[in-house]
């Protein structure tokens, strides 16, 4: 079965795309926890966190660089704003294509699970 993130960044299935350039894309998720829910991925397929490595020094960096702009642009980078990566059964990772979550719009709780 192909990865759906995969698709997503080909264009091959349509999404709510905010941003993209040669390494990233953001979409907004179909399943939104809060106003602003925005996911950010590499358009290379790495299955999850774990499998970064340091040649992916820059490409993570950018991932987060990323968020903190378009938190900006979105107007929630003053009132706050939480960066999640599931990674893993047990992290809660549903799709395997790394992704990190831009959450914001509202309070968020204090707990992490
Ligand atoms: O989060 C996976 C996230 O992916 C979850 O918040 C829903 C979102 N999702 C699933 N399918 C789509 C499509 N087609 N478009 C946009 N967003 C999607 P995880 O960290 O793996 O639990």
């Amino acid at each position: 079965m192909g990865c759906l993130f995969c698709a997503i960044a080909k264009g091959e299935i349509p999404a709510q795309i905010v941003y993209k350039d040669e390494d990233l894309v953001a979409f907004k998720d179909i399943n939104p926890q809060s106003p602003v829910h925005i996911l950010i991925i590499p358009r290379r397929h790495i299955a999850n966190l774990t499998d970064l490595d340091e040649a992916d020094t820059e490409l993570a960096g950018k991932m987060i660089l990323l968020a903190g702009k378009l938190a900006r642009e979105m107007d929630i980078a003053e009132s706050g704003y939480r960066l999640v990566i599931n990674s893993g059964r047990e992290g809660g990772q549903v799709v395997q294509h790394l992704h990190l979550h831009l959450l914001g719009g509202r309070q968020l709780g204090g707990q992490l699970g």
